[in-house]
């Protein structure tokens, strides 16, 4: 059993990967389960399936040039700073809310993103002594960073305050000198012969990628700073270089069901999105056994992003995205729960293999159990509301991995007293034994008192 860790709001200090921080009495918000997450590093295992994505992902992209410096190692806690202000998150922006971070005190946060090392990463590139594998003065023009990161959300089975995420970026110095009579300026035939090599590398694929791409700009503006063309090729090598591992990673799949993907064809379409740091912006969406899955976020880096890193105004271009590695990672290896990665079973680990996609062989299926919660809200104004997020929570720190789901099943408004009561059905169930109905029962006793304790309701 996992231990049991709680924060008062009291305690003056935390103790995480080896930093102490003071908690602040409001801010403060982390729970016990996400602090015995927070050191696993799922993504380091090279053969566990999150693992075994993330090295696949980062030897395609470095297969076209080896343009990209590799980060996996970031510590999860980062500063508001990092991950929301260096990125022109707006100060009212839904993301930054307590209900949905994981605030360790006012000024630092379990990361909700990989975004929140894009700073520091653009810093090095351009920071002198660095020396890259061929031993010049100049690091790599790109990055990727992979890494656990943490939202409070709600409980199922494709729905885990841990998930894993692959940031990569990608820029490219305008070059100061005039270009010659007729020529096109260095960084933009840098660009044309860059697209060119993933493009003839994406032909070279087995399996092919039929896009539907909206290229139209209306509704998502290009910034001032950059030209037509610069867009244009920027984006190209962007959306194309998502595409190559798009292809890459698919064929390894059809090839693990025995098929042959010579004249596979799947679809993929890019949709216009919004992001506060990258303009224009869209999101890639996969077809897959007749649904669209969204893979990954990217866009066109905003220039203040660059500027907050320290670069020169109108010095450089660039690209950057995010992966979701672990809905990508249920799909390759048909891992039906999310749970699963954060298993010690071995009957779980020894089926996977560095390098392979194979289909993941359930050891067995545990029965579920449902217990009911349903209470009013107190209406006393002068206590803390209670967001849905607060009560997964709570169920979390409970049950730890023992809660499959919860789902709302009733919420009603008294017509006369106005009170509001709300029942939440949550569902036990273990992915590694059967547990017993004593067992159950007093997770849900504590998930009822705890309920009370902290947020006054009155339970039914
Ligand atoms: C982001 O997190 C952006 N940082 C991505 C980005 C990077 C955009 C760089 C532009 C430039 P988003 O919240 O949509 O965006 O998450 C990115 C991906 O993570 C999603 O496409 C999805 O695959 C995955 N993801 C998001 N939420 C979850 C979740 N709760 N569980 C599992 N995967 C998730
Ligand atoms: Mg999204």
């Amino acid at each position: 059993k996992t231990p049991f860790r709680r924060y008062s709001k009291t305690a003056p200090k935390i103790r995480i990967n080896g930093v102490e921080y003071e908690t602040h009495p409001e801010f403060t918000n982390i729970s016990g389960t996400i602090h015995n997450l927070c050191d696993r590093s799922l993504h380091l295992k090279p053969s566990h399936p999150i693992g075994i994505i993330r090295k696949l992902i980062e030897d395609k992209l470095n297969s076209t040039g080896n343009a990209y410096s590799i980060y996996n190692d970031f510590k999860p806690v980062v500063t508001v700073e990092e991950n929301f202000d260096s990125l022109g998150f707006p100060s009212d922006h839904p993301g930054r809310s307590k209900s949905d971070t994981y605030y360790v005190n006012d000024k630092h946060l379990f990361r909700t993103h990989t975004s929140a090392h894009e700073k520091e990463c653009f810093q090095n590139i351009n920071a002198p002594g660095i020396v890259s594998d061929s031993g010049a003065q100049t690091s790599k023009p790109g990055f990727l960073i992979s890494a656990d990161v943490y939202r409070r959300d709600e409980i199922d089975r494709t729905h885990y305050p841990v998930f894993h995420q692959m940031e990569g970026a990608h820029i490219w110095s305008r070059s100061k000198e005039m270009a010659k009579e007729g020529q096109e300026p260095a960084h933009i035939q840098k660009l044309r012969t860059e697209l060119q090599t993933i493009e003839k590398q994406l032909q070279g694929e087995s399996m092919k990628i039929e896009v539907e791409d909206d290229t139209s700009l209306a509704g998502n503006p290009k910034q001032d700073y950059m030209s037509d063309v610069e867009v244009e090729l920027c984006s190209q090598h962007l959306k194309r270089s998502i595409e190559l591992v798009v292809a890459q990673v698919f064929n390894k799949k059809v090839e693990s069901m025995g098929g042959v993907t010579k004249d596979c064809v799947l679809p993929v379409r890019w949709i216009k999105a919004y992001f506060p740091w990258t303009a224009p912006s869209w999101e890639i969406e996969v077809f897959w056994q007749g649904e669209w899955l969204e893979l990954c976020g990217c866009g066109l880096v905003r220039e203040q992003v660059l500027l907050n890193a320290g670069y020169e105004p109108s010095s450089t271009i660039g690209w950057a995205f995010g992966i979701g590695l672990d809905r990508v990672a249920m799909l390759l290896f048909e891992i039906p729960d999310i749970r699963l990665f954060w298993t010690h079973d071995d009957r779980f680990h020894s089926q996977f293999k560095e390098g392979k996609i194979s289909k993941f062989k359930p050891y067995s299926k545990y029965p579920g159990t449902m217990r009911d919660v349903a209470f009013w809200l107190p209406d006393d104004q002068t206590c803390d509301v209670i967001h849905e997020n607060d009560l997964m929570e709570i169920v979390r720190e409970m049950a730890g991995d023992l809660v499959e789901s919860v789902k709302i099943i009733d919420d009603f408004t008294h017509p006369k007293t106005k009170k509001r009561s709300l029942c939440y059905r949550i569902n036990y169930q273990s992915m590694d034994r059967n547990l017993t109905n004593d067992e159950v029962n007093a997770i849900q006793e504590n998930v009822r008192n705890e309920l009370v304790d902290k947020y006054k309701v009155t339970l039914r």
